[in-house]
């Protein structure tokens, strides 16, 4: 057991003796467990002494956070390291796609990892997602609005190391909706989209170019059309910079960081839709990095030297866009600010929101950068 763990809801400290926990019977019977001096000693989870249930002398698996009510897995509590990130960008920037596409290619890549999900909700979402991208060949319907959606929950088990011990890194995902991120308020959902900004090691800022009137004008109105969310995508680039001014603040009240000094936390800037500023005259070059398959995964670490050539990259096209404020205002907040460019899909999808075979470009780049900063993988 590691002194890191986290409650993945309102993202607090959390140790053995902070929990509640539960024996849950097959027949939905839940008792209170509670741990014993040894169990303390040995930080191992409590076992059901109660007489006559039928769990008598296992091992609980219900968790509860005192702070926060929220039911966890037990299996929380016992990682090496805990990384979370939350997603967020306006409505249709492609955060969804984006974020079911990461997870399948960190499942499926070279990497000797093996992912797993922690508990019920998040096999079946996944599940759903999935088969919707990959099997049905549907762009995702928007993320409801208006509430607050509960985290991811992986658990990473890494391979790459022989020996006994297999280390196991919890992965937390947040996924809000664009609309709520536009506007964050003073509601009891706005405190814990906050609460999830605040708390993440890594925030992945979607930045959506088919915003841009530049590139709007210059790109074939049918992959436009298709590769919007048009039903609800009506936020222009000037959103970007107030949701990022906002975002510093919310970090900044939550966190206690007076407004002159920049922030610590990771801001990883996703540039979206990739493949359909492919035809664009002023898109990028044939022989750019960004257009390159990405090295990181592969070599196993994360290539220093691409990473910043990516950067570098969609920096100078910004501009060249004349979009110079939207990373003003982020290089203004964060102190740690990496620039990343991915399509979730490899090829804008059809008139009809299908889409021909998934092959996404560089989504786990930015993962990589998270997991190097965090010593797991090596700096190449
Ligand atoms: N061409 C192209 N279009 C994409 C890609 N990813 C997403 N889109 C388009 O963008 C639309 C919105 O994508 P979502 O992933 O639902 O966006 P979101 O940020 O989750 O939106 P909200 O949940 O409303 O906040 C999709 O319906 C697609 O039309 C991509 O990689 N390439
Ligand atoms: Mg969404
Ligand atoms: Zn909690
Ligand atoms: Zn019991």
């Amino acid at each position: 057991m590691t002194s890191e763990a986290r409650c993945p809801y309102c993202l607090r400290k959390i140790k053995l003796g902070g929990l509640k926990f539960y024996c849950v019977t097959d027949d939905e019977r839940r008792h209170n467990v509670s741990l014993s001096i040894m169990d303390r000693l040995k930080k191992r989870l409590p076992v059901c002494k109660r007489n006559f249930c039928k769990n008598r002398g296992l091992t609980v698996h219900e968790a509860e956070c005192n702070h926060c009510g929220e039911k966890l897995p037990t299996q929380i509590l016992f990682h090496d390291k805990f990384l979370s990130f939350c997603a967020i960008g306006v409505a249709g920037a492609g955060k969804s796609s984006y974020l079911t596409t990461m997870i399948h290619e960190l499942k499926y890549s070279s990497l000797p990892w093996v992912i797993q999900p922690m508990d019920v909700e998040t096999t079946e979402l996944t599940q759903q997602k999935e088969q919707n991208l990959y099997e049905a060949r549907r762009c995702p319907s928007g993320t409801k609005a208006g509430e607050s959606p509960k985290p991811q929950l992986w658990t990473i088990l890494d391979n790459s190391e022989k020996g006994e011990r297999i280390p196991t890194y919890a992965l937390t995902i947040y996924d809000g909706a664009g609309e709520d991120c536009e506007h964050i308020g003073y509601t009891a959902k706005d405190a814990s989209i906050s609460r999830y900004i605040a708390g993440s090691n890594m925030l992945l800022i979607m930045f959506d170019p088919l915003l841009l009137s530049s590139v709007r004008g210059e790109i074939m109105p049918e992959i436009l059309n298709a590769s919007m969310a048009t039903e609800r995508q009506t936020s222009a680039p000037a959103n970007m910079v107030s949701m990022v001014n906002s975002l510093a603040n919310y970090i900044r009240q939550n966190s206690n960081i007076k407004p002159g000094k920049r922030i610590d936390a990771r801001a990883a800037i996703v540039l979206t839709k990739l493949d359909a500023l492919r035809e664009m005259p002023g898109g990028f070059g044939s022989s750019s990095t960004i257009l390159k398959e990405s090295p990181h995964a592969k070599m196993r670490g994360f290539v220093k030297s691409d990473s910043e050539m990516v950067d570098l990259e969609i920096r100078d096209w910004l501009s060249s866009q004349g979009e110079t404020a939207f990373l003003d205002a982020v290089d203004a907040n964060f102190k740690n600010v990496r620039v990343f460019g991915v399509s979730s899909f490899g090829n804008p999808p059809d008139r009809n929101k299908n889409l021909a075979k998934v092959r996404p470009h560089r989504v786990l780049d930015p993962i990589m950068w998270l997991l190097a900063e965090e010593d797991i993988i090596p700096t190449l």
